[in-house]
């Protein structure tokens, strides 16, 4: 299938979606939204499909929602947003019994971060950064953010990431269980494909054993996305917000205002 935003291939059990706007660091438009969405469901309906890789072309993995689309007069509801671009992509993720696979290839960053977190498992290159950057953009957690990141690493250091912004280098995501594994960037395309295809030979049982963890740590997950939404939609219409786009936007520090 040919897309404008992503790559999609499918390969000895393996869909590989690869996010593609490498000049904005893979950043989301709605038609990348879209276009992931798309090639999401048509890997969990085919039947050859046992695993989802997910990565990002040049240097980055994903840096979250773009936020050129973002100044005041085009934003429109954040809720909404995330509602109908985002929350689909996370719960197809943790419903299939497909297992999903990051191969974080750089920096993850806001709704990108969150999206390898979704996933069953990541592989990094050493290059790779993990970013709960919602905070330095005046945002909430959202994409299951908040949801998953305590479950992967405790509540302290998850609140850490979530109030300071602060970036996770490749190694300590490794040292804090955030990743599976970190390799050189120049291993990372041949490892991750590995791992995908082993994954993909597995036997029947690794669906129920992702199905067992979803249900023993996940119940709750859909409620809590739309939770996420409500308070996304809080933090949008707020003064910080605007400044915190509008610095992004100028490439300066944002000077919030608690409003
Ligand atoms: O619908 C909704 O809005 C609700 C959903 C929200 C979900 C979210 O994801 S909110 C969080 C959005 N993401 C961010 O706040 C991250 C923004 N990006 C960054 O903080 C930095 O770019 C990184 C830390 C990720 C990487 O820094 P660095 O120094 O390696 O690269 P850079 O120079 O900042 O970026 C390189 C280019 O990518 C640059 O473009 P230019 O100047 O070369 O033309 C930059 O503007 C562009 N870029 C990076 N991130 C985004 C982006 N463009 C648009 N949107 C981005 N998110």
């Amino acid at each position: 299938m040919a897309y404008e935003t992503i790559i999609y291939e499918k390969l000895n059990g393996v869909a590989t979606i690869t996010l593609n706007r490498p000049q904005a660091l893979n950043a989301f438009t709605p038609k990348m939204n879209a276009e992931f969405q798309d090639a999401l469901k048509d890997a969990d309906e085919d039947r050859s499909i046992r695993c989802f890789l997910i990565t990002g072309s040049g240097r980055a993995f994903c840096a979250g929602q773009d936020l050129k689309g973002r100044t005041p007069e085009q934003r429109g509801s954040l809720g909404k947003s995330l509602r109908e671009r985002y929350n689909p992509i996370i719960l197809r993720l943790r419903r299939t019994e497909k297992i999903a696979l990051a191969a974080v290839n750089g920096v993850a960053a806001g709704a990108g971060c969150n999206l390898a977190l979704a996933c069953d498992l990541r592989i990094a290159s050493q290059e790779a950064k993990f970013i709960q950057a919602f905070v330095r953009v005046g945002l909430a957690p959202d994409s299951g953010g908040s949801f998953f990141l305590p479950r992967l690493v405790g509540l302290s250091k998850a609140m850490q990431l979530f109030l300071l912004g602060e970036t996770v280098e490749a190694e300590e995501a490794l040292r804090i269980g955030l990743v599976a594994k970190v390799v050189s960037a120049a291993e990372l395309p041949k490892a991750a494909r590995e791992m995908a295809e082993s994954l993909a030979r597995g036997p029947r049982s690794i669906g129920l054993i992702k199905r067992a963890l979803n249900r023993a740590l996940l119940p709750d997950l859909e409620a809590h996305l739309e939770y996420e939404a409500c308070l996304q939609e809080i933090a949008g219409r707020t003064a910080d917000y605007d400044e915190g786009v509008r610095a992004f936007l100028e490439k300066r520090q944002p000077v919030f205002k608690g409003e």
